[in-house]
C-alpha cells in the first residue's frame, strides 16, 4: 500500500478525506491515506500552508510533497524540504479565479459604485464600451492565463506580463523588467497574479504606481507582498491611483486597525479570490502519486530556483 500522509491540517481532513480517496480508486491506487503515519514509511506528503509539519528530516522515504495551495511561498525556501515540491494547478481554483477577477474587473468597468451611490437621482452615466477599457494582468501562469482569456473574450484589450516571453492568443504579451513599463502605461485596471518571491516584492512601489494612467483602479488577489503598501496608500490619497480591491496581505487575516480597512477606496476581500476545489484538486494529487509510482516526471513541479 502507498503511505500518504495527510499534513495539510486538521480541519481540510474532514473536506479532503473522501474526495482523496475516490480520486485514488479512480486511479486504482491502493493508497493509504492518514494523518499521523510514522515518518520513515511516508512516501507522499498532501500539504498545506499554517501544517504542524515545518521539519521534512524525519520524512526520509517521501517521493513528494504535493501543495493543495497554488502559491508556495511559504514553504518553497524550507531547507529541510529535499524532495520535489509540486503546486496545485486545479481546474476548480482557476474558475474561481477567473469569476472574482471578472466580477471585480466589471464593478469597476461598469461603475458600479457609482450606480450605487446615485440611487437617490436620474444621473445617467454610460461607460465605454470594454474595448475601450484597457486591461493588464502582471503574471501569465495558470490563472493570469485563465483570467486574461476570459476578459479579452469580455471584449476589453488585455496586455499580460510575465518573466519569460509567452505568446496568449488575443492578449498583447510583454516580459521581463523592459516589457513593465509598456504593460502598465495605459493599464486602467491592473490585475496582479504573481507569486510571491525576492524578484516580484514591492513591485508597485512609489515609481512603478506612476507608471500607471492616473486614476488607475487594482486588483490583487496574486500576494500581499507584491505591493507596496505604503506607497499604495499614497497612491489612493492623491488620487494616482482610483480605487484597490485586495485580496491578499501581508499579515493574514489583516490586522484590524490597518488602513485598508476603512480607507474609502479599499476594498478588502479575505484571501477567498480562489479557493482550492477538493473535487479537482484531489484528482490532481492523485495524478502525481500515480505519476510518482509509475517513475513519470510529476506534474506542476516547483522550480526552487525560480521559487514558484
Ligand atoms: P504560475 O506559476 O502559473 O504563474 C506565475 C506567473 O508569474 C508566470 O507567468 C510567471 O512568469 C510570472 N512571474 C513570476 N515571477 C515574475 C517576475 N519576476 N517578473 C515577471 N513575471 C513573473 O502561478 P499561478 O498563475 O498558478 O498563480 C499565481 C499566484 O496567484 C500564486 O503564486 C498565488 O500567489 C496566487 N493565488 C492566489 C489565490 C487567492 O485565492 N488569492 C489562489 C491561488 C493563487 P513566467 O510565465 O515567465 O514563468
Ligand atoms: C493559493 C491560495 O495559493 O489560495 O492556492 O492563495
Amino acid at each position: 500500500m502507498i503511505k500518504v500522509e495527510f499534513a495539510a491540517g486538521d480541519a481540510r481532513w474532514d473536506v479532503y478525506e473522501a474526495p482523496l480517496k475516490q480520486a485514488f480508486a479512480k486511479l486504482n491506487l491502493d493508497v493509504d491515506l492518514r494523518l499521523g503515519h510514522a515518518p520513515q514509511d511516508v512516501e507522499y506528503i498532501v500539504y498545506a500552508p499554517g501544517s504542524y509539519l515545518q521539519d521534512f528530516t524525519p520524512f526520509t522515504n517521501a517521493k513528494a510533497v504535493l501543495n493543495l495551495w497554488a502559491g508556495v511561498e511559504r514553504i518553497v525556501g524550507n531547507e529541510t524540504l529535499t524532495m520535489p515540491l509540486c503546486r496545485m494547478v486545479d481546474p476548480g481554483l482557476s474558475t474561481a479565479m477567473v469569476e472574482w477577477v471578472s466580477g471585480h474587473t466589471l464593478r469597476y468597468h461598469l461603475e458600479i459604485d457609482r450606480c450605487l451611490a446615485t440611487q437617490n437621482r436620474w444621473d445617467p452615466y454610460v461607460p465605454p464600451l470594454a474595448k475601450d477599457r484597457p486591461v493588464t494582468i502582471l503574471g501569465l501562469g495558470e490563472l493570469g492565463q485563465s483570467c486574461a482569456k476570459a476578459l479579452a473574450a469580455l471584449g476589453f484589450p488585455v496586455t499580460g506580463w510575465s518573466r519569460s516571453e509567452r505568446d496568449v492568443p488575443g492578449v498583447t504579451c510583454r516580459f521581463g523588467e523592459d516589457g513593465m513599463h509598456a504593460a502598465l502605461s495605459n493599464a486602467e485596471i491592473v490585475v496582479l497574479l504573481l507569486p510571491d518571491t525576492p524578484a516580484t516584492r514591492d513591485l508597485l512601489n512609489a515609481q512603478t504606481l506612476l507608471h500607471l494612467p492616473k486614476g488607475a483602479r487594482i486588483l490583487n488577489p496574486g500576494r500581499g507582498p507584491l505591493i507596496d503598501d505604503n506607497a499604495l496608500l499614497a497612491a489612493l490619497d492623491n488620487g494616482q491611483i482610483g480605487h484597490a480591491t485586495l485580496d491578499v496581505f501581508r499579515v493574514e487575516p489583516l490586522p484590524q486597525g490597518h488602513p485598508y480597512w476603512t480607507h474609502p477606496n479599499v476594498t478588502v476581500t479575505p484571501h477567498i479570490a480562489a479557493e482550492t476545489r477538493p473535487s479537482t484538486a484531489a484528482e490532481v494529487v492523485a495524478e502525481n502519486i500515480r505519476r510518482g509510482e509509475a517513475g513519470v516526471e510529476f506534474i506542476y513541479q516547483v522550480d526552487r530556483d525560480k521559487g514558484y
